[in-house]
C-alpha cells in the first residue's frame, strides 16, 4: 500500500511542533481545547508540505513556517465546518469523533472561527508588512467567494441534485484545489521566488490539488476508515468524480492530472524531485 514519502515524516514532527506553539495549551478552554483536537490530531499536513516544499525549490524555507502553519489552520478550520450537521454530517475525521460531536456545534463554529483568526494573526505576527500583506491576501482568496466558500456553497447546494462535469470540477478546484495553489505560491513567495517559478508552481499545485479531490472521491468508494480517518461511502448523495467517470476513469483521470502536474516542474529540473515525489504519491495515496 502506498504510504507517505519518506520526507514527509520529518515534515510532519517539525509540523506538529509549529502548530503545537501556535495555538498552546496555555490554559484550560473548551474553544481551545476544540481548536487544538482537530489542528493537532493526525494529518497528513500536505497542504504544509507544499509551502515548504515550493519554497525550498525558490531559495529556501528558513522564512515559510509561519505560511506553512496558517494554511493548516485555515485546513483544520474549513474541515470542521464541512464536518457539521448542517454540511457534510460527518461522524468521524482523522481517526478521532468530529469536533462538534465531542465539543458541542457552538464550540466547534467558534472554533473554526478561531482557527482562522489565529491564521490571519499568526501571518501578521510572523512576516514584515508587506509580505505578510500578499500572504494574507493570497490566503483571503483562497478561501473567499473564488474559493473554498464558493466551492461549498456551491457543493452543499447541489446534494442531491445532478451537475455537469465542468460544475463538479468548478467545485473543486474552489474547494480543494485553489488552497494548494495558494500553498504553492505563499512558498515562493517567503523564499523570494520569481513570477516565473510562481507561474509554474501554481501550474504544478493546481493539477495536484483537483487530483487530490479525484483520489479523495476514489477514496470514498474504495477506501477503509481505517486508512482515510474518515467514514467511507459517505458522498452517496453527491455528484462526485466517481459517479461520473467510474472508479477506473477517475483513477485514470487522477494519474492525468498528476503527469500534468509534474510536466510544469520542468523548468526547474532535477531540483523539484520532491514535487514530483509528492504528485506519484497523490496519484496513488490510500490515506
Ligand atoms: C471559512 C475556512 C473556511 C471554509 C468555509 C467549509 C468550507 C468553506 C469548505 C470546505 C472545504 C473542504 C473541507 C474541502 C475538502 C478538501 C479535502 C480533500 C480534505 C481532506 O484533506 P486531507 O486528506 O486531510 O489533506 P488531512 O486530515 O490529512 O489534513
Amino acid at each position: 500500500m502506498p504510504s507517505l514519502p519518506g520526507f514527509f515524516a520529518n515534515y510532519q514532527e517539525t509540523m506538529t511542533r509549529a502548530l503545537d506553539a501556535m495555538v498552546p495549551a496555555s490554559r484550560p478552554d473548551p474553544v481551545r481545547d476544540a481548536m487544538r483536537y482537530t489542528l493537532l490530531a493526525p494529518s497528513k499536513r500536505v497542504r504544509a508540505v507544499v509551502v515548504l516544499l515550493a519554497a525550498d525549490l525558490c531559495g529556501g524555507a528558513s522564512r515559510a513556517m509561519p505560511a506553512a502553519c496558517a494554511i493548516e489552520a485555515i485546513h483544520a478550520s474549513s474541515l470542521i465546518l464541512d464536518d457539521l450537521p448542517c454540511m457534510d454530517d460527518a461522524p468521524l475525521r482523522r481517526g478521532r469523533p468530529t469536533v462538534h460531536t465531542v465539543h458541542g456545534e457552538a464550540v466547534a463554529i467558534l472554533a473554526a472561527f478561531g482557527l482562522l483568526n489565529d491564521a490571519y494573526g499568526h501571518l501578521s505576527r510572523s512576516y514584515d508588512p508587506a509580505l505578510a500583506a500578499r500572504v494574507t491576501a493570497l490566503y483571503a482568496d483562497a478561501v473567499g467567494l473564488d474559493g473554498l466558500v464558493a466551492g461549498q456553497a456551491e457543493d452543499v447546494l447541489a446534494t442531491d441534485a445532478a451537475i455537469s462535469f465542468e460544475t463538479l470540477e468548478r467545485i473543486h478546484r474552489r474547494k480543494t484545489g485553489v488552497l494548494f495553489s495558494a500553498a504553492a505560491t505563499a512558498g515562493a513567495l517567503t523564499a523570494g521566488g520569481s513570477a516565473g517559478d510562481i507561474e509554474a508552481l501554481t501550474a504544478y499545485a493546481k493539477n495536484l490539488g483537483l487530483a487530490f479531490q479525484v483520489v479523495d472521491d476514489l477514496l470514498d468508494v474504495t477506501g477503509t476508515e481505517a486508512e482515510t480517518g474518515k467514514a467511507v461511502r459517505h458522498d452517496a448523495r453527491k455528484t462526485t468524480f466517481v459517479s461520473f467517470s467510474g472508479v477506473d476513469g477517475a483513477r485514470e483521470l487522477a494519474q492525468e492530472l498528476c503527469r500534468t502536474a509534474t510536466l510544469a516542474l520542468t523548468p526547474f529540473g532535477s531540483r523539484a524531485a520532491r514535487l514530483g515525489e509528492l504528485a506519484d504519491f497523490v496519484a496513488a495515496r490510500r490515506l
